[in-house]
């Protein structure tokens, strides 16, 4: 999207400040019962901040102040105007790309290749992309109008902050919605330096609200009565409390939830090029993505050479300092996540699987954990149906076409997946037959703003991004 000379490995030019307050009505303002909590860098194990703690009196003053700029100002500008806001937005976030990329790395452990070469670009392209809709909204919608809905609260995870922030809020505002917007407890800094290019971009004051918090603070928008949408990401547990919550109201909700994305390669695959994508589905982001390729099937033909090459590429790979450009795989996200991982490994074993782990030193401080591959494993293993969200990948084989398809459909799951395959023909027929909301073919983890994203079965409800991303947020006349 755009290059740097060089990746932003110093932290000189960040400024993280003791404490963060809430974001509401375009100001900083203190948490009404003065509590805040640590976040910790996940790389040291050190204090990085803390944030502020929103009660329900917080939550009320935001959905407050998102609804009067929804009546006032926000309601009576062009939508010209509207595009031009969330253009100086993307434009803003472009311009202190390198703050941002760094700060994402600093609070959540993603190795600063990724946050600056994914992460912040496809934010900022979030909000290119959805601006360019703001005053196009009667050719999305030909003989309808577009009626935005009202007040979205907005509840994202720890994996992706600034570009979950930007999947919900771009299209929100484009589409002429105000927001209040929840990031995850453990990664909210870059919510709240976006709170401060609100006030650099002159967006009215109660467009954009952030409110701290951990779940409470997320039940408490769910639950508000004067809210009209909820688009959530985050686990199925909580996707599905969600949906308990908002059944028989006039909510209106998006649900982006968990994965166990099926990877499938056959015999006739460019078997290099596949390696290079497996490694990058699995191992992405400490493999903290929801669309992770986090089960591999392999033909059986070819099952030993890949399982070799993975290995052998396995070996390679850093894991690390997340601000070491040479780093591949950066800090697990929190205490909570490494444990979590640690106990499913220790399952997995316990199950009577082989596992393959490489063989680099740790930092001896942080939440680090090296990518490992389980192979001997059945579909009724835990770790092949359950949601890891870390750097483990599982490999089963399969002969025919069907059986893997079968294979690949065997979870509650069901959102993005892979195909490798020289032969054009079974693309289109694995593609048509997986459950899955997405499913790229020779490729991985692609991800494009013009692209709709979302899942089938238990990984969630409606579609975000691309056109598709635009319906949840407006009512047509
Ligand atoms: O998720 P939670 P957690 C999966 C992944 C991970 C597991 C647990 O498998 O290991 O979930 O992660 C807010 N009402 N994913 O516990 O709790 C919470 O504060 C309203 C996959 O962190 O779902 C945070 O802002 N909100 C996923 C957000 O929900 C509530 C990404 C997500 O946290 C709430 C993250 C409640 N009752 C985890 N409880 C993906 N789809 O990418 C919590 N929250």
């Amino acid at each position: 999207f755009w290059e740097y000379d060089d990746a932003p490995q110093s932290t000189d030019s960040v400024d993280i400040e003791e404490q963060y307050n809430l974001f509401i009505d375009g100001e900083f303002v203190s948490p009404t019962k003065g509590r805040y909590f640590e976040s910790i860098n996940p790389a040291t194990e050190q204090s990085l901040t803390s944030f502020a703690e929103a009660t329900k009196q917080d939550v009320d003053n935001a959905v407050e102040a998102a609804r009067k700029a929804f009546e006032g100002s926000w309601s009576t500008i062009s939508a010209k105007e509207r595009g031009k806001y969330i253009f100086r937005l993307a434009r803003l976030i472009k311009e202190r790309a390198r703050e941002f990329a760094i700060l994402e790395s600093m609070d959540g452990g993603k190795p600063i290749r990724e946050s600056r070469d994914v992460d912040v670009p496809l934010a900022a392209a979030h909000f290119f992309y959805y601006a360019g809709w703001a005053d196009k909204l009667e050719y999305a919608f030909p003989a309808r109008k577009a009626e935005p809905l009202g007040v979205a609260g907005q509840i994202i995870p720890w994996n992706f902050p600034l570009l979950m922030l930007a999947w919900k809020i771009a299209p929100a505002l484009a589409t002429g919605n105000t927001v209040v917007l929840k990031p995850a407890e453990s990664t909210s800094l870059t919510a709240l330096k976006f709170a401060e290019l609100c006030r650099d971009a002159g967006l009215p004051d109660g467009v954009v609200n952030i409110v701290t918090g951990a779940g409470q603070t997320g039940s408490q928008i769910v639950n508000h009565d004067d809210i009209d949408k909820i688009a959530f990401t985050g686990s199925t547990k909580v996707g599905k409390i969600i949906k308990k919550s908002l059944a028989g109201t006039d909510t209106k909700y998006t649900l982006e939830l968990g994965g166990k994305g099926p990877n499938i390669i056959f015999e006739d695959a460019p078997i290099d090029q596949a390696v290079e994508g497996i490694i990058n589905a699995i191992f992405f982001n400490q493999g903290h993505v929801c669309c992770a390729g986090s089960r591999l099937f392999v033909q059986e033909g070819i099952a030993d050479e890949v399982i070799q090459k993975l290995r052998d590429r396995m070996e390679t790979l850093i894991v690390g300092d997340p601000l070491d450009k040479n780093t591949d795989i950066g800090a697990i996200n929190s205490e909570q996540q490494y444990n979590k991982i640690n106990e499913y490994l220790e399952v997995g074993v316990n199950e009577g699987a082989d596992m393959y782990q490489n063989s680099c030193e740790l930092p001896e401080k942080g939440y680090y954990c090296r990518p490992t591959l389980f192979t001997n494993v059945s579909q009724s293993n835990k770790i092949v149906q359950e949601e890891i969200f870390g750097p483990v990948l599982t490999i089963q084989t399969f002969r025919t076409v069907e059986e893997g398809i079968e294979k690949a459909n065997n979870t509650p799951y069901g959102l993005a997946g892979g195909v490798w395959t020289d032969k054009g023909s079974k693309i289109f027929n694995v593609s048509s037959n997986i459950r899955n909301g997405i499913v790229w073919a020779n490729t991985y983890n692609k991800f494009d703003p013009t692209s709709p994203f979302g899942g089938y079965k238990e990984s969630g409800e409606g579609r975000e991004g691309g056109l598709h991303g635009l319906y949840p947020y407006v009512k047509l006349k």
